[in-house]
């Protein structure tokens, strides 16, 4: 069982100097760092369990399907879903809002309908939607941002919120602003309409608790690597009876019940999507990391991250000329800021110097930074080991290069 007490001792990657000076480790809503818990799963499914699941019937092969269905049996406990059949195994939140463009949109949309998003997507919850739109004559609609404030405009909900609306994905927590959007009542009102919805929960997945039945949404994106777990792995939440009426969006061995030369039969959900052999080993590991979080606990983890978020927007909004994204409070685990006359390569670039890793860029929002008049941010993104040192680190290394550039 993890404790806070000593829970940077669990991630030994965080233990290294970069240059001469310790990492303060803040680029988490990029990718987090792995906790032992889950290195040494991998480890032990590499040495001892290594085979192919499904297909055998040798002792390694059963040893390796449970462990596989286990690790989904695990994540849908995690999100609360009804049953294991409603998770798919992903590469990640990106192929998991793909699975759902291709095949839930393609049968289902046609010209006149609408795809509604918001303004602060990530590229990964747009442009298969673009792709979406083009091959079934949909088009788009986007619930607009109100500004640096970063809140979705709520007001205009009713009135974008029409019955051609057929399709509503928005994200859970913005990569960019931090803002945390309202979930259960955007599904409940896209609902009313008729709409079925997709939440990016990349920004979520680890660091809100997620019940899905709570939210009310009909699909689910998430990354294992947002949430302690391993590149290469994430899942696709689906409501039973959508999954049911799906069609496959890949074919080969392991989604189907029968084949003949020139037609084929589906298995149900999850098999159904998941055509070729899986990432096993990495969604074993992604159910150690469940374990290791709801381990910490997930009420302590939001509160954690939010405390550290509004700590580092606090300390920040002192330094001059700088400006500030996102909600002040009530934020999620990340903050974002920009200098009008410094670019975000150069504060990263200078920051690295202090062992401080950030991230800036366009956050792949390129749409959002264009309607905020930004080319891009930085952005310090915090986890379950973030210190308040940390921040102060971040603060120092931002009084540095303020002092150097102006
Ligand atoms: N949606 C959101 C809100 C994200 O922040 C990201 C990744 C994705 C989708 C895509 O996730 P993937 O695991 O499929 O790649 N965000 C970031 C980021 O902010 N910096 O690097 C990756």
């Amino acid at each position: 069982m993890p404790s806070w007490s000593n829970v940077r001792s669990d991630f030994p990657a965080l233990h290294q100097n970069v240059g001469n000076k310790p990492l303060v480790y803040l680029d988490n809503a990029a990718t987090t760092q792995r906790p032992q818990a889950v290195i040494e799963s991998l480890d032990h499914f590499y040495r001892c369990d290594n085979a192919n699941v499904h297909r055998g019937l040798h002792a390694l092969s059963m040893r390796a399907t449970d462990a596989y269905e286990g690790a989904r049996t695990r994540v849908a406990r995690f999100l609360n879903a009804a049953a294991p059949e409603e998770i798919i195994f992903t590469r990640g939140t990106t192929e998991s809002v793909n699975l759902v463009a291709a095949s839930w949109a393609t049968a289902n949309l046609r010209a006149g309908d609408v795809i509604m998003l918001t303004e602060m997507e990530h590229h990964s919850n747009l442009v298969p939607w673009q792709l979406a739109a083009k091959r079934t004559g949909a088009t788009l609609r986007f619930l607009p941002v109100t500004g640096d404030e970063g809140q979705l405009d709520l007001s205009q909900l009713d009135r974008l919120l029409t019955p051609e609306v057929k399709l509503f994905a928005f994200t859970h927590v913005s990569n960019t602003l931090g803002t945390i959007n309202p979930v259960a009542d955007l599904c409940a009102r896209a609902r009313k309409v008729g709409a079925i919805t997709v939440v990016d929960g990349a920004q979520s997945i680890g660091h809100l608790p997620v019940d899905v039945r709570a939210l009310g949404c009909d699909f689910f994106a998430f990354s294992g690597h947002k949430m302690g777990g391993p590149t290469g792995i994430g899942g696709l939440y689906g409501r039973r009876e959508l999954l049911d009426a799906m069609p496959p969006w890949q074919g080969g061995g392991g989604m189907i019940n029968h084949v003949d030369f020139l037609e084929s039969r589906w298995k149900p959900s999850p098999e159904r999507f998941e055509a070729g052999t899986p990432n096993i080993a990495d969604a074993i590991a992604l159910g150690a990391a469940c374990d290791y979080l709801d381990g910490l606990g997930r009420d302590r983890i939001a509160a954690h991250d939010r405390e550290l978020a509004e700590l580092a927007h606090a300390r920040l909004s002192a330094l001059p000329g700088i400006r500030l994204l996102g909600p002040a409070r009530g934020r999620s685990s990340l903050v974002s800021f920009a200098f009008t006359d410094i670019h975000a390569h150069d504060i990263v670039t200078f920051a690295d110097e202090d062992g401080v890793a950030l991230r800036g860029g366009h956050h792949c929002n390129q749409p959002l930074m264009r309607k905020l008049g930004l080319t891009g941010t930085t952005r310090a993104s915090f986890y379950v080991y973030n210190e308040t040192s940390d921040i102060e680190a971040l603060v120092a290394s931002m009084e540095r290069i303020l002092k150097f550039f102006r």
